[in-house]
């Protein structure tokens, strides 16, 4: 007994001793599709990512940014992801609604009070229930990082009530919730990919646009704006996503290797933002802009006027879905 025993061992150890390291793991090189700049905090996510899984997986699994919406927009490079001729990008879940209309539940005006019921949301039940509509489109969300809570800009006057949106050229992401919110406060809203926002804003093409404070600062629209409004009127988060077809063709040991790591990275990348917002609304300061805080008063005020979009978007968006967060979110507060 004892002699077999010591066979088995034997056989076991010569079996891991002479096996590869990381046999598990194949080459491979991940492309990573991001709209926002390199110096966005989708930067840091993304080194501690990549450092999570050289360790993971012997170097093996390499993630290859680009930024600047360099392999297309969001919309477009998620296409090539449910197609799988691409693996990965980092986008807002606002355009993707024509792939699957639930995630317009993010976009609801004055959803979330707060970044910390955010994520419970984001990273609990409510979460997964969303990324298993996503896997049905052929994408698999790897994680909830954050874009975050929105903040107006324009070019024409100080917005400090929601009359002062009258006939302001706002340009929405390609999403019919913010068209309506934004329409619905008097606005002139106009929908476009988030490459062609610089260069509208800069030619007067459009006054106004809508993104938190560190996109204002790293994608540089604080050279084309004179105007900053904190509304915080939406969160909305980024997805990590990858292709189905793709992820699919990977062993579980890789699969496991990115869900885990793309954890690490969206804990550093959402505590990036939250340093970064106050230095990003100071850099925005120091350009010459002014920036106005909505008062309380007229927070409540937009607010209460933008309620009718979630009764108008309800039935779009699934009512078990909307009805499904209102209810996880009154349970948060309680
Ligand atoms: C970046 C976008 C952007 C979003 C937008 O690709 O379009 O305004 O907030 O951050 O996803």
């Amino acid at each position: 007994m004892r002699k077999l025993l010591l066979a088995t061992t034997a056989i076991a150890f010569s079996v891991s001793a002479s096996a590869p390291a990381f046999a598990e793991f194949n080459e491979r090189n991940i492309r990573v599709s991001n709209g926002i700049n390199a110096d966005h905090p989708v930067g840091n996510g993304i080194d501690a990512m990549q450092k999570c899984l050289d360790e993971k997986s012997g170097g093996k699994l390499k993630l290859t940014a680009f930024w600047g919406g360099a392999l297309g927009g969001d919309l477009q490079a998620t296409q090539a992801l449910r197609s799988g001729v691409q693996e990965a990008v980092v986008t807002s879940s606002s355009p993707l609604v024509g792939i699957e209309p639930a995630l317009g539940v993010f976009d609801l005006p004055f959803l979330f009070a707060n970044a910390d019921e955010a994520y419970k949301v984001l990273d609990g039940e409510f979460g997964d229930m969303m990324n298993q509509k996503l896997e049905a489109v052929g994408l698999v969300n790897l994680a909830y990082w954050e874009n975050g809570f929105r903040n107006l800009s324009n070019s024409v006057r100080p917005v400090t009530k929601w009359e002062d949106f009258e006939g302001m050229k706002v340009r929405v992401m390609q999403n019919n919730v913010f068209l309506d919110t934004f329409q619905n406060l008097g606005a002139n809203a106009t929908p476009m990919a988030f490459g062609e926002v610089f260069s509208a804003l800069e030619t007067k093409t459009i006054d106004a646009q809508e993104n938190p404070y560190v996109t204002i600062d790293t994608s540089k629209f604080f050279e084309v704006q004179k105007y900053v409004t904190e509304t915080n009127h939406a969160y909305t988060p980024f997805l990590f996503l990858f292709s189905k077809a793709i992820f699919d063709t990977y062993t579980p040991e890789e699969q496991a290797a990115l869900r885990e790591c793309a954890i690490v990275g969206r804990d550093v990348e959402r505590q990036v933002i939250g340093d970064l917002n106050k230095k990003s609304l100071e850099k925005i300061k120091a350009a010459g802009l002014e920036v106005n805080v909505l008062s309380p008063e007229e927070q409540a005020r937009i607010r209460e006027k933008s309620m009718v979009v979630y009764e108008k978007h309800k039935t779009e968006i699934g009512a078990d879905v909307v009805d499904g967060i209102l209810v996880q979110l009154e349970e948060i507060r309680k």
